[in-house]
Parts: structure tokens; C-alpha cells; sequence
């Protein structure tokens, strides 16, 4: 089931989301429905609190070399914690919930992280290059915080800017 995406500035969007503590059948369901979606919207990554539930659950699935996702490339994590993260890197980074905007961020360049699987099982993984931003750019999402938010000054004019247009033309 397609699901609808939250857009900014909707406030759900600054929640913090909350851990899982059950790896149940819903949360199954809710996992591949979230598959769906982002599969639906051209999206690499996408996090629970942009289809409005504020539970601690992203996935990624990072297109191959001839630009597909297949399924055995998905990455579902949940109760992510990053550890020894590393170097730093820019990267120009888009989201799901602010349409039509791209903006270089700085992030570590690569780090450990330690998640649930679907089934509750304790994982890790090292992640550099483009895994490594979209891990951190969803956890942000876990934690309330949007890519514009990391932005320098001027960056974030512009997005401002961008954004006041792109309202006006709506009208
Ligand atoms: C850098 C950091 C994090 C990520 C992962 C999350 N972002 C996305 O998956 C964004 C996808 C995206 C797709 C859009 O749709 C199309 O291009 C058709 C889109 O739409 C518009 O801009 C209108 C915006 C974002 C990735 C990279
Ligand atoms: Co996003």
C-alpha cells in the first residue's frame, strides 16, 4: 500500500521518533508499504516520520550501477546508534518531504552502525560514501531534524528564497 509523504513545514516532521519494541507482523506490513512508497517516489532513503509515524524505522536501498533497486539491496533499520564516525565529506542531498530542493551538506565520511533487523535481531554495519550520508541524513529524520537545518546562512536563504517562490507559483 502506497502511503501519503509528510512535506515540509509540516511540524510532524520535528518529532523525535520513538524506539520499536515490537518486530511484529504491523510492523512488517508497515516496513514493505514503506518500500513501496519510496519506490513510488524516486527515493533511496526514506524514515517512518515521513509517512507519519514517529517510530525509530528507515530504510535505504542505494541504486546499483545500472540504477536499480532490487529488493536484495533494501536496508531495513531500526533503533539505529552510530558509533565512531569518521572524516567529513559534502554532499549535495535531497529529501522526499522538501521537494524540488538539493543543497551540499557536510557529514562524516564514514561510520559503524548498530540497528535491529525486522525481526528484532542486533546487526551492524560500516558504511562510507553515499550510505554513509543517507544513513545520517535519516537518522536526522529519527530525530526531528531536516538536511536545511545543517545548511550554512546563505544556504539556507536560498532555500528560503526557493521555497516562498515555489509557494507563490502554487497559488
Ligand atoms: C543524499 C542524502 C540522502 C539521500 C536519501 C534520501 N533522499 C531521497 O531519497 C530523495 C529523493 C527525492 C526524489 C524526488 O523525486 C524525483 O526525483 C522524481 C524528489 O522530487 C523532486 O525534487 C521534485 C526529491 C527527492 C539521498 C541523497
Ligand atoms: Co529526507
Amino acid at each position: 500500500m502506497l502511503l501519503p509523504i509528510i512535506t515540509y513545514p509540516d511540524k510532524q516532521l520535528k518529532v523525535r521518533s520513538r524506539d520499536v519494541v515490537d518486530f511484529d507482523p504491523t510492523l512488517h506490513t508497515f516496513l514493505d508499504d514503506m518500500f513501496e512508497t519510496m519506490l513510488a517516489s524516486n527515493g533511496i532513503g526514506l524514515a517512518a516520520i515521513q509517512v507519519a509515524n514517529p517510530i525509530r524505522v528507515l530504510i535505504l536501498c542505494i541504486p546499483d550501477e545500472e540504477g536499480n533497486q532490487p529488493k536484495e539491496n533494501l536496508l531495513e533499520i531500526i533503533n539505529p546508534v552510530i558509533h565512531e564516525p569518521q572524516g567529513s565529506v559534502m554532499y549535495q542531498e535531497g529529501c522526499l518531504s522538501v521537494p524540488g530542493f538539493y543543497e551540499d551538506v557536510e557529514r562524516y565520511e564514514k561510520l559503524t552502525l548498530h540497528y535491529k533487523n525486522r525481526h528484532g535481531e542486533s546487526c551492524s554495519l560500516e558504511a562510507d560514501e553515499l550510505l554513509a550520508i543517507a544513513i545520517q541524513h535519516e537518522i536526522d529524520h529519527l530525530d526531528g531534524k531536516l538536511f536545511i537545518e545543517k545548511l550554512t546562512y546563505n544556504r539556507r536563504k536560498k532555500f528560503e528564497k526557493e521555497y516562498k517562490k515555489a509557494l507563490k507559483e502554487k497559488k
